[in-house]
């Protein structure tokens, strides 16, 4: 049996290896057969090296199949290729898995493939650099908003994804059978993080929640990762600052520590000025400008989103929407009880975050859900906690996916996410 360990990723390889023993481990990704000797390239997750072989291991090479597992070791040496400065003239040559022929896709992104053929084969797909450079960026982003929302105070938790009943009311639920009962897939972490301001003042949830709508759209998926914040003792307006800071610092992670990946995925550096605030009464005088005529209390429509993204192209905030188009626990303005403590951002026609101030007072927040329609008996454990000396308390909730997706550039919010899931698509 071959030694499977490597000594060197191909990136490591420079002229200061010059005269050195390696291993190298990767898939082959093209052969060059001259006789003698053959030209093989191989890539790892960091590159592509060349390697040459030489006698027996010249025919092994010529029949692997394209993408097959190989490790191998031998001497590097300075090369006279135009897309590297060294070579690699090894001596072993072993091929751990052969790759099938002929692969359903093309991972190196010369023969063009269909998104759902790559989609099909999604594993094979992140071998093209490209591809991986974008779920590279992703969990930069994630550690980067890990680390700022730290740095204020939060503490990461898990609350449940299978739940016994409606966590925001609504129709868009998954439901199934649990043991003797019905359960529910969450929509969002909702109501726990708000319960758990009450004991552990700030927290924040990294995961996945699952929404039935059955929308065939680039920006809605049937699971997606959602960045949830909620704190103690803080308004709408401190909870936006924080949305500020979390994208504030991806968009620097990026352009900081990810120029690479940037590069191969094609990305260009976004430049984060600060996020304009505009009221929903000022988005309805800005439309009206435009022909749209709306009236207080009407949602934005998807034609009335596109046309404030149409004047407003980057990031921007709208705030203060009609407490009666805002969910059961937001927080009504002080001075004007038919505005809420709320705010969504947008990037363009896209909108990237909902949140707001929360009620705290039980009494409130019975009457409010009996005035949606819904059933307080159904929120009895969350209204209990409610007695327990609430604090007043803020928070919001960031589709992670879509951030990607506008960071990347990406037309299609599943470009970003590794297996997507939607009314379509429920495998691999
Ligand atoms: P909301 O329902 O607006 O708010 O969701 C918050 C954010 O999650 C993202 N999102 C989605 N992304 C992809 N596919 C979907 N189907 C999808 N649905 C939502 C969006 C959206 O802005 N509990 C509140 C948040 C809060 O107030 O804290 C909530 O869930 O980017």
């Amino acid at each position: 049996m071959a030694d499977i360990h490597r000594t060197h990723y191909a990136r490591e390889l420079g002229e200061h290896l010059a005269g050195k023993e390696v291993r190298i481990a990767g898939w082959i990704e093209d052969v060059r057969d001259i006789g003698k000797l053959a030209f093989v390239i191989v890539r790892d997750a960091t590159g592509a090296c060349q390697i040459i072989v030489t006698g027996d291991n010249v025919q092994k090479a010529v029949q692997a199949q394209r993408q097959s597992a190989v490790v191998m070791a031998g001497m590097v040496q300075k090369s006279k290729a135009k897309d590297f400065s060294v070579e690699v003239k090894v001596t072993e040559f072993t091929i751990l898995t052969s790759a099938v022929h002929p692969l359903p896709i093309d991972p190196t992104g010369r023969v063009e493939s269909g998104f759902d053929k790559r989609l099909d084969a999604r594993a094979l797909d992140l071998r093209n650099p490209k591809v991986a450079a974008i779920f590279r960026l992703r969990s930069a982003g994630l550690k980067a908003v890990r680390e700022i929302l730290f740095n204020e105070g939060f503490i990461e938790v898990n609350t449940p994804k299978i739940i016994g009943s409606a966590s925001e009311g609504g129709a868009n639920l998954f439901r199934f059978e649990y043991f003797k009962h019905k359960a529910y897939l969450a929509q969002s972490p909702q109501l726990y993080k708000e319960q758990l301001t009450l004991g552990l003042d700030r927290v924040f949830e990294i995961g996945p929640y699952f929404r039935a709508e059955n929308s065939h759209t680039v920006r809605h998926l049937s699971e997606f990762t959602s960045i949830d914040v909620e704190a103690a003792f803080l308004d709408y307006e401190d909870v936006m600052d924080l949305v500020e800071k979390v994208v504030g610092s991806v968009v620097k992670e990026f352009n900081n520590n990810c120029k690479k990946d940037m590069e191969l995925a094609g990305v260009k550096e976004t430049r984060l000025p600060k996020i304009e605030r505009l009221t929903y009464e000022q988005c309805l005088d800005e439309l009206a400008k435009h022909e749209e005529k709306l009236q207080f209390g009407d949602d934005l429509s998807d034609a009335a989103l596109r046309n404030l993204g149409d004047i407003h192209s980057g990031f921007y905030f709208i705030t203060d929407w009609p407490l009666k188009l805002k969910p059961f626990y937001i927080h009504e303005k002080d001075d004007d009880p038919r505005l809420s403590k709320s705010f969504d951002l947008q990037h363009g026609y896209l909108e990237l975050v909902s949140g707001g101030r929360r009620l705290h007072d039980p009494a409130k927040l019975r009457a409010r859900l009996a005035e949606q329609g819904l059933n307080p008996d159904g929120f009895a454990d969350h209204l209990k906690a409610f007695e327990w000396g609430m604090p007043p308390h803020s928070g919001w909730g960031l589709g992670f996916d879509r951030l990607m997706m506008v960071l990347t550039g990406a037309q299609n919010v599943r470009e970003v996410v590794l297996y997507p899931r939607d009314t379509d698509r429920l495998t691999p």
